[in-house]
């Protein structure tokens, strides 16, 4: 099966724990989950990784050549600053969903910018965690050997 390589940034590791008014009540286990389940039913194989490095997903981003179909990516608070993640995320072929839990236009203006939207084939933001449900089932549209429903 196509995998999917679902990265997260930083703080993600808090879902569910703070701010639920923001983030909601659901833990980043609870999103790996529902995408795994749902993952196989659309025939693709997810992988759900999170860190608080840059550098570390920028390795993850690179090793995904090679070895994923496809990319969703919340980067957290790096959306806002990161070049070396839209510079590793313009190295991979594949297609590039971007997730942001929060309606990011909602919020502060220097959350409007972002440095990986120059690169992703979508956005989704301010759906809260369901975004990421919403971003694999568009994935199973884009990648090749998926079963969209
Ligand atoms: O809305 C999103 O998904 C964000 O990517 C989340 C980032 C923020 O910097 C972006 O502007 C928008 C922050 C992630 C922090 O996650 C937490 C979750 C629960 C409690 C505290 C932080």
């Amino acid at each position: 099966m196509p995998k999917i390589l679902i990265l997260n940034g930083p703080n993600l590791n808090l879902l569910g724990a703070r701010q639920p008014e923001i983030y909601g009540r659901e833990t980043l286990d609870d999103v790996a989950a529902a995408c795994a389940s749902l993952g196989t039913s659309l025939g693709l194989d997810t992988d759900l990784r999170q860190s608080n490095h840059e550098g570390q997903l920028v390795d993850w981003i690179q090793e995904a050549r090679g070895t994923a179909a496809g990319i969703v990516i919340n980067p957290g608070a790096y959306t806002h600053t990161s070049i070396a993640i839209l510079d590793a995320l313009n190295a991979f072929d594949g297609p590039v969903i971007e997730v942001h839990v929060s309606n990011v236009h909602r919020r502060e203006d220097f959350r409007r910018h972002s440095y990986v939207s120059l690169r992703a084939d979508g956005v989704i933001a301010g759906f809260g965690t369901e975004g990421y449900t919403l971003a694999l089932r568009r994935m199973a549209s884009l990648v090749p050997g998926a079963k969209p429903g």
